[in-house]
């Protein structure tokens, strides 16, 4: 049976012997597989947990390119239990490739799966017990798309047949939004063929305390009426399942957070200049409170939501009600995605394989910049910081997920004001945007030169066709785009972790942050 369904010159004598079943495109097996391979694996494919987590190939003696080495960073962008092995472990799904271009794939059927790279061997093991296992043997190419279809049996296609295009607050105003900047934006784009006005953070009275602070003095009802005067859908950013130390929240429930083994609030992130803890979504109180938000959310009027930091609900932790950790996640999303009702859920900072069939979108890299890396915040954070590089990257290396779920590559930039990227680069992450379908942008108008504004509005107006045409080119229409400069190693910094997180932080401060300032202290707003 194994061997009429190997046309390679590949061999799966390795695979007799185990409990399989045939199905489309591999074979699903029931125990918990080892599967030592009887070749020199080349090449490992590492699948990261959440949408942060570094996505790609590792080979031998390459070392894995640059893992976070700060214990906050590892904590928000990895899957912590598995730290200390990053280059060795892989999130639902691995594949271990020979020098000839044939690969062993290992995928999960169900949420807590994960493939430990051994000495040639893959070994799939399950939080949650036994779980279902699919194998595919063959060319490396071909195996992920088998992998997503044997999902799809699972967790269905996506519901929308396009994902909405997006004008997103954060990659130009990040903090500093406030309703009259808005605004502003919303009326200049008047004449943009764009779907969503998504409001990132900056609105929220602190994390946690999801009311609108003295920036929106609209209310966040009266900013979403404001927007669908224009036409457009109006989004919305929250990250529902963290408390932050100087919320209300945090203050008259600290019963409803995820405990650490000592009973101690678990931390789940350090950010908004203070520690931030996790809700425990087990708490029959708790889920009643996320869905009173998110129905609250539609009563102001938002349509597209997007759910950011939803990793904490799935750290280890203790919980009121034990099960494991993916198992809380689901249920924690389910409940939202209940209050949402039909409205467009963008899962970001999430866990990706758990978060099939219930959202519609889920972003797929770390956060986009407008450099290409920040040697010394990749110091501390790995290639999960922020960056042009490190987001290509991870997205080129998670197309495989598109039959399940829209893909949300990040923004889009087409200003050249306050931009330090080549124009070589900048539309590397464009063509990604229509490769993935998903097109978003940050940009303010009024840093927009009339040509690019142009581009901007072919981008939203146009969707080419696109067919790949090898693991990092594509052609969009006619037009060939290669996405190997992507994989330049970036140099190494040996500069000691707190001095370069100082400069890093620095460097964002002056780059992204300033910029922001500048737009908000009305210097650069039109006609001023
Ligand atoms: C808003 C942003 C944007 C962005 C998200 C997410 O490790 N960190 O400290 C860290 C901070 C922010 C972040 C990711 C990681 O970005 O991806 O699009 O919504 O939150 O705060």
């Amino acid at each position: 049976m194994l061997a009429k369904r190997n046309s390679y010159k590949f061999n799966t004598e390795f695979l007799r012997g185990l409990p399989v079943d045939e199905v489309a495109g591999g074979w699903r097996v029931k125990s918990q597989p080892s599967i030592r391979v009887p070749f020199q694996g080349r090449r490992f494919y590492r699948h990261g947990w959440q949408s942060w987590s570094f996505s790609g190939w590792l080979s031998a003696g390459h070392t894995f390119p640059t893992p976070p080495s700060h214990p906050m960073a590892i904590r928000m962008n990895e899957d912590l239990p598995y730290a200390s092995r990053l280059d060795r472990v892989s999130a639902g799904v691995a594949m271990l490739e020979d020098e000839h271009g044939n690969a062993l794939l290992l995928g999960a059927a169900d949420p807590g799966g994960r493939v430990f790279h051994e000495e040639n061997a893959l070994r799939g093991a399950c939080e949650e017990g036994s779980g279902d296992w699919f194998i595919a043997t063959g060319a490396t190419d071909s195996l992920l798309e088998a992998y997503a279809r044997f999902l799809q049996t699972r967790y269905g296609a996506p519901r929308h047949p396009e994902a909405p295009r997006v004008w997103c607050s954060w990659y130009s105003l990040y903090y500093f939004i406030t309703q009259p900047v808005l605004l502003q934006v919303l009326e200049a784009f008047s004449d943009l063929p764009f779907d969503v006005f998504q409001i990132d953070d900056g609105w929220q009275q602190a994390v946690g305390d999801w009311q609108p602070n003295q920036k929106f003095p609209a209310g966040m009802d009266g900013l979403a009426h404001r927007i669908h005067a224009t036409g457009r859908m109006a989004g919305l950013w929250l990250a529902p399942f963290l408390v932050h130390e100087r919320s209300r929240l945090f203050r008259e429930h600290p019963e409803w957070l995820l405990r650490d083994p000592e009973g101690q609030p678990l931390l789940a992130a350090r950010n908004w200049g203070g520690r931030v803890y996790a809700l425990d979504v087990t708490q029959t109180a708790v889920q009643d409170w996320l869905v009173a938000l998110m129905r609250q959310v539609r009563r102001w009027g938002y349509e597209y939501v997007k759910l950011d930091f939803l990793y904490a609900a799935a750290l280890p932790a203790q919980r009121q009600r034990e099960m494991p950790r993916e198992q809380a996640y689901r249920l924690g999303l389910e409940i939202l995605r209940h209050g949402l009702g039909d409205a467009f859920l963008l899962a970001c900072g999430a866990p990706i394989l758990p978060s099939l069939g219930l959202c519609d979108a889920i972003r797929i890299s770390p956060d986009v910049a407008s450099y290409w890396q920040n040697l010394p915040y990749q110091r501390v954070s790995g290639n999960s910081a922020p960056g042009l590089q490190n987001a290509l990257y991870t997205s080129l290396h998670r197309l495989w997920l598109r039959p399940l779920v829209h893909l949300d590559p990040d923004v889009a930039y087409f200003r050249r004001r306050f931009l330090h990227l080549s124009e070589r680069q900048q539309n590397l992450q464009r063509d990604l945007a229509w490769i993935c379908g998903y097109r978003a942008t940050s940009d303010l108008p009024w840093w927009l030169t009339p040509a690019e504004r142009e581009a901007l509005r072919a981008f939203w107006t146009h969707q080419p066709q696109v067919q790949r045409e090898g693991a990092y080119r594509f052609l969009l229409e006619d037009r060939l785009v290669d996405f190997t400069p992507v994989l330049q190693a970036p140099p190494r910094l040996p500069l000691p972790s707190p001095l370069a997180s100082h400069l890093g932080f620095l460097q964002d401060a002056f780059w992204l942050g300033g910029p922001a300032l500048l737009a908000v202290r009305h210097h650069d707003l039109p006609g001023r």
